[in-house]
């Protein structure tokens, strides 16, 4: 096979071309990906164009009736043979993944390649008790069914690429639609080995595929077509907006989870180790996490020592190669990522922000764990996603200034809570604007819970019955009485 066609990724065989109709289908053209733990050349991806956008839309949408029609038990069994699948494979899909994204080897081990797998278990059994009880009116039954909707874009960022790819991929296929799943093309490699997964697990020819290539050239292609009946997005606003945009040609329905600038409220009455130990989560995966706290927001009386434990415990944390057990922060994505960071932190620093931690680059795609104080509320620092591992600090006198600082900003994705007092916790949870708030604890997650965010931060909820109410039309039949001929 040519060079064109596949790779070797750490001793893993990656087919690098599109996925298409249950066939393997190379583009003339091909992109390079590259490793951000060295800077190597990963492979040579297929750069897709309007024309392979088109024919995966029609090899979905020729699978459609007959995935669609395939009784529930079915669908659910072949979803729990993809996560068999996935369980197999797991090391190499959570090495390929290291490589191809930086994130750290013992977490795609330990957590994200298990809940990709948990992904298809948990929406196969969810969808055998998809049931709301009939009810009726005046005697005639109404009973409601999710009808699938049809052929599904989903397209997917590259700080989770198979963990956030899968979580729209299980119940888009497990409620009956077809997909066309289009990775990020900064991480491209694990999506493709999900095909390979899903084909040996008897996933029909069509129902799944995968067009690789860069947003701009192959997006609208993707977004404005009008056989396409749901669009799911995870990525940032700017595109967001203009999926959105490209979507509204045909009014196809839209979920989107977006950025966030998410705070984390340290109140004096925290239990203060906790509460920096919350705050220094907030580097995993190189800050490359939309649900990062990256705005600490401290009560005044004890920012002095809550500053001091952060240093301390910041100071200890091992940057370097994602591979290595003892690792904790690996290199960002990629040098364009690095140079967006950078900008932010020199931009701030400019505008009178003191760097207490960090506050430069680190050798190679690794950026120097930072914490900003002396920052304005209304500055770029305090106002944007960075995407990167670098927090500000500001400090409060009470909970109403803990929550004005808390919501102001576009986005509404997460909030986190420090204290010990639960009247305190109920208070200001209940007034912060934000899809998952935490209380003393970070990143606890399930998939029977709602997750998205509002304002800038999304348009709708995944997770649960909610993925099933996006990714089907609901159909209400009412049925007469037994007998009505008679009347
Ligand atoms: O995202 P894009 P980028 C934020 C984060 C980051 C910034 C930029 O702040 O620094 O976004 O990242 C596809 N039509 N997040 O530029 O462009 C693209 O190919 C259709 C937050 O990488 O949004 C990729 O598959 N698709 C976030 C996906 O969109 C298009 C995760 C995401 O890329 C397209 C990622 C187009 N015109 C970035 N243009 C989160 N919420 O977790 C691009 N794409």
């Amino acid at each position: 096979m040519s060079e064109h066609h596949h790779t070797t990724v750490a001793g893993v065989a990656v087919d690098t071309r599109h996925w298409i109709g249950g066939e393997r289908v190379a583009s003339t053209e091909t992109f390079t990906d590259i490793s951000p733990i060295d800077g190597s050349t990963l492979g040579k991806i297929s750069r897709g164009t309007a024309m392979e956008a088109a024919a995966a839309v029609a090899a979905a949408k020729a699978a459609f009736p007959g995935w669609a029609a395939t009784p529930r038990a079915e669908r659910a069994r072949i979803l729990h043979a993809i996560a068999d699948g996935v369980e197999k494979r797991l090391e190499e899909l959570a090495v390929v993944e290291t490589h191809d994204n930086g994130a750290l080897l013992r977490s795609h081990r330990r957590g994200v390649m298990p809940r990709v797998a948990h992904n298809f278990r948990f929406f196969a059994d969810r969808l055998l008790t998809l049931d709301h009880e009939d009810f009726t009116t005046r005697g005639h039954t109404n009973r409601v069914t999710w009808d699938p909707a049809g052929p599904c874009v989903l397209i997917t960022p590259w700080n989770a690429p198979l963990m956030l790819a899968t979580w729209k991929v299980a119940p888009a296929l497990a409620a009956g639609n077809t997909v066309i799943l289009k990775p990020a093309e900064w991480s491209p490699l694990t999506a493709s080995l999900l095909a390979d997964i899903a084909a040996g697990a008897g996933l029909p020819a069509g129902v799944l595929n995968v067009v690789q290539g860069l947003g701009p050239e192959i997006g609208d292609a993707l977004t404005a077509h009008p056989d396409v009946r749901r669009i799911s997005f995870t990525g940032s606003v700017p595109t967001a907006r203009h999926i959105a945009a490209s979507a509204a040609a045909n009014l196809t329905p839209l979920s989107l989870e977006l950025g966030g600038k998410s705070p984390l409220l340290v109140f004096a009455d925290a239990d203060l180790d906790l509460a920096v130990d919350l705050a220094v989560e907030q580097y995993d995966n190189a800050g490359q996490v939309c649900l990062a706290a990256t705005r600490i927001l401290v009560e005044e009386s004890i920012a002095a020592e809550f500053t001091r434990r952060f240093t301390d415990k910041a100071a200890r944390l091992r940057q370097g190669d994602p591979r290595d057990e003892a690792t904790d922060i690996g290199p960002n994505i990629h040098p364009r990522q690095l140079e967006k960071i950078d900008g932010f932190v020199r931009r701030a620093l400019a505008d009178g922000a003191r760097a207490v931690v960090g506050g430069h680059r680190g050798e190679g795609q690794y950026y120097a764990p930072t914490l900003l104080t002396d920052v304005r509320q209304d500055s770029e620092i305090v106002q944007e996603e960075v995407f990167g591992p670098v927090l500000t600090l500001q400090t409060f006198t009470d909970e109403d200034e803990a929550v004005r600082l808390a919501n102001d900003t576009r986005f509404g994705l997460a909030a986190t809570v420090a204290t010990g007092d639960p009247a305190r916790a109920e208070r200001i949870t209940a007034r912060l604007v934000a899809g998952t708030v935490w209380v003393n604890c970070f990143f606890v997650r399930d998939l029977r819970a709602p997750f998205g965010g509002s304002r800038h931060s999304g348009v709708g909820r995944e997770g649960d019955t909610w993925s099933f109410d996006f990714y089907c039309d609901l159909k209400n039949t009412v049925t007469a009485p037994k007998g009505w001929q008679d009347h």
